[in-house]
């Protein structure tokens, strides 16, 4: 196993069951929800869960250090550069504050009461902390790019140690994308994609984006990601990983 899908895996085991299941929010927003964010940093990785956990999509804003694209859009309308800021034009809610962005997605959205795991909100602190300290410097510092006219889009869970690696590269590349919640519903969904093949097995999904990428490409695997710009769409977190150095690499 490549040590950069390792190191990823310590990430996942260390959140245990945060950020892969889902149970779809009562009411999905109309339009797409607004995070600014930095991939390995704890407190957006919370926010990121509680997205998967809802099974809600968001357009991610990229905002790692050094960024200049996104970042001085946040002090601009929030007064600070701290993340994650969340925007939602549904709404007109604009907020720092990780618990506070959870707590408002349940509340909003998922009209339930908050898990009592969020209600312990700085022990996910603490643990999100960990997560972070096992990829280091990972998806937190600017790599310059070319930024696509149109907005790719990533089908993702927040513990996939397949997808994170890509969601790190995005945030450096500060390439903006939105985030297909791809979370789990069922127990077959546990089976490894090219497992799943072999047995012929196709999994029922609760989830939206589940279905269609089903119908779109035949299979689910996570991560995948789509970009409009040249019509590609790709499985395997590697040839991702090259494709978007290959496309918008400066
Ligand atoms: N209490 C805040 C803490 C957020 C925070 O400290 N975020 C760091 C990144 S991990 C930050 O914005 N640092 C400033 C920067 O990166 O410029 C929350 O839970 O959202």
């Amino acid at each position: 196993m490549p040590s950069n899908i390792a190191t990823s895996m310590v990430s996942t085991l260390v959140r245990a069951t945060n950020g892969i299941q889902s149970s779809p929010a009562a009411v999905k927003p109309k339009k797409l929800l607004q995070l600014y964010d930095m991939e390995n940093c704890p407190y957006c990785r919370l926010v990121r869960e509680a997205l998967t956990e809802l099974d809600l999509d968001a357009e991610i804003l990229p905002c790692p250090k050094g960024g200049e694209r996104f970042r001085p859009e946040v002090v601009e309308q929030g007064g600070k550069a701290q993340f994650p800021y969340l925007v939602d034009p549904n709404t007109g809610e604009e907020m720092y504050e990780s618990l506070d962005i959870v707590a408002y997605l349940f509340e909003t959205y998922g009209q339930r009461k908050l898990p009592l795991k969020w209600r312990a909100g700085r022990l996910q602190t603490v643990g999100s902390m960990l997560a972070s300290a096992a990829r280091l410097e990972s998806g937190t510092q600017i790599r310059h790019s070319q930024m696509p006219e149109f907005l790719l889009e990533l089908y993702s869970f927040e513990s996939s140690p397949y997808a994170r690696p890509v969601r790190e590269l995005l945030c450096e590349m500060e390439i903006p994308y939105i985030l297909r919640s791809c979370g789990r519903t069922r127990l077959q969904e546990w089976i490894l994609p090219p497992l799943r093949q072999a047995l012929g097995i196709t999994p029922e999904s609760d989830i939206d984006n589940r279905r269609s990428l089903q119908q779109l490409e035949g299979k689910v695997a996570i991560p995948y990601l789509y970009d409009p710009n040249t019509e590609e769409g790709l499985f395997e977190s590697e040839q991702i990983l090259a494709y978007l150095q290959d496309t918008y690499g400066a």
